[in-house]
């Protein structure tokens, strides 16, 4: 019984580890802080999604996260939803005409 008791520790240990993988994700249309906002808790109520960080400046979406749950596609489709073009996946269309002003692209405005 003790033994078993140590299997099944052993097993929810390994269990909750979970994988780790790291993707940059260029979001070229982010404009503003609001934009970065919505990008990040976008990103943050992905399943398997463990930290975001988004650089303005850069327009680069650092996404931590767990690779056996999510896949960078699946975060690019998320940031897409939002309005915002991530990497080669265009934004949303409809999805983007509902972006405030300052956050469209300043030939949109
Ligand atoms: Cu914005």
């Amino acid at each position: 019984m003790k033994k078993l008791f140590l299997i099944m520790s052993l097993l929810v240990i390994v269990g909750c580890k979970g994988e780790v993988a790291k993707a940059e994700i260029n979001v070229p249309t982010a404009q503003c802080g609001m934009c970065a906002n919505t990008i990040s808790h976008t990103l943050k109520s992905v399943d398997g999604v463990k930290k975001v960080n988004v650089d303005l400046g850069a327009k680069v979406a650092t996404v931590i996260f767990d690779p056996t749950v999510v896949k960078v596609v699946n975060l690019e489709s998320a940031i897409s939803n939002a309005g915002y073009q991530a990497n080669e996946t265009p934004a949303n269309a409809e999805v983007y005409k509902t972006l405030p002003g300052c956050c469209k692209l300043p030939a949109d405005r």
